[in-house]
């Protein structure tokens, strides 16, 4: 039977729903209260994203998300994290803290919708087995290659890496650069980059807790790997503006500091909506798989 607009706008409202009533119970699980429920972009919001696909909410260090089709939930809180995936099939809830560390990781400790990253576990970090990654750090996270890759292109002066996460990129940045300083606003990540540079004997690197929007500093260049919603950001057309934090503002604010800037961006981007100025979009490739673009401004392009 083939499926009216309406139809499955009605499905997809159901699921929302559902998904919602999830959400609600997680908060409650974890006496976690949310103030306005429409507004999205702000600190403490649940709001609904592209033709209401998407909810998501944050709070501090809290995150809380859901995505199309009931795919995935996920409340991080103190390293604690609850996640539902399609069909239910899935639901874990982690409180002891044994299972909250950040290392030691197996499959059974990851979601079956990830379990592509353990597996991929070597060509994200080869020094792996000694590094501290939470669950947002997994799907997030530069390979390896690719962050020396970008490190050469970025070599030298002082760099701001704006969204650090774990520190797949801050570590290459801090071989090759002058200074790295390297910001994240969710602490237990900002850990695991400050632990995971040490394993690889990095030291020139100043790391800030702080929401790198609102921060005033000085550097050459800047790095902008920010968060792109999710694991299902592939799901459908991607626009920088529909990111937890809005393409077109992290940009306006960057320039501020510098015109070198570079952007990680999914490979389904719309390269219209990066045509701010004069830019090198460039794809990155691991093992033969198209895996992002790196957009070059300003004097990163590459002229020759
Ligand atoms: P992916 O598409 O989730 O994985 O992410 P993969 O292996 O290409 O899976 P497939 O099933 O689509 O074949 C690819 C890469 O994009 C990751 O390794 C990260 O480097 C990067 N990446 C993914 N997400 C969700 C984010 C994000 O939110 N922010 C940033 N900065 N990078 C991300
Ligand atoms: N390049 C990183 C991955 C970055 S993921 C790596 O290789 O490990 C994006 C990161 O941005 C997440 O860790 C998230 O906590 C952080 N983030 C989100 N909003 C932020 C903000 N306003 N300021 C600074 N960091 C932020």
């Amino acid at each position: 039977m083939i499926k009216s607009k309406a139809q499955k706008r009605r499905e997809r409202r159901f699921k929302l729903v559902k998904a919602r009533g999830e959400l609600q119970s997680a908060l409650d699980k974890y006496s976690i209260s949310l103030g306005n429920t429409n507004s999205l972009g702000n600190t403490n919001s649940l709001g609904f994203l592209n033709d209401d696909e998407y909810i998501q909410t944050t709070r501090d260090d809290d995150y809380i998300q859901t995505t199309r089709d009931d795919e995935y939930l996920q409340t991080t809180r103190d390293d604690e994290y609850i996640q539902t995936t399609r069909d239910d099939e899935y639901l874990q809830t982690t409180e002891n803290k044994e299972s909250n560390t950040l290392d030691n990781w197996s499959l059974d400790r990851l979601p079956k919708n990830m379990h592509k990253y353990y597996h991929q576990r070597y060509s994200l970090f080869s020094l792996f087995d000694h590094i501290k990654i939470d669950m947002e750090g997994w799907f997030s996270v530069t390979p390896e290659q690719i962050a020396i890759h970008l490190a050469n292109r970025l070599k030298g002066g002082t760099i701001i890496d704006a969204f650090c996460g774990v520190g797949g990129n801050t570590i290459q940045f801090a071989k090759k650069c002058d200074k790295v300083i390297a910001i994240d606003n969710n602490k237990t990540r900002l850990e695991c980059a400050k632990h995971n540079a040490r394993v690889y004997g990095c030291e020139n690197i100043e790391f800030i807790h702080g929401d790198y929007m609102q921060l005033d500093l000085k550097a050459d260049k800047v790095f902008l790997s920010p968060p792109w919603g999710g694991i299902s950001y592939n799901q459908s057309e991607f626009s920088i503006d529909d990111m937890p934090i809005k393409g077109t503002d992290i940009f306006n604010r960057t320039k501020r500091i510098t015109n070198d800037i570079c952007f990680f961006l999914p490979r389904n981007l719309k390269k219209e909506e990066l045509m701010f100025e004069d830019v090198e979009f460039e794809e990155t490739f691991l093992d033969g798989k198209l895996k992002s673009y790196s957009v070059y401004y300003g004097n990163l392009i590459n002229r020759h």
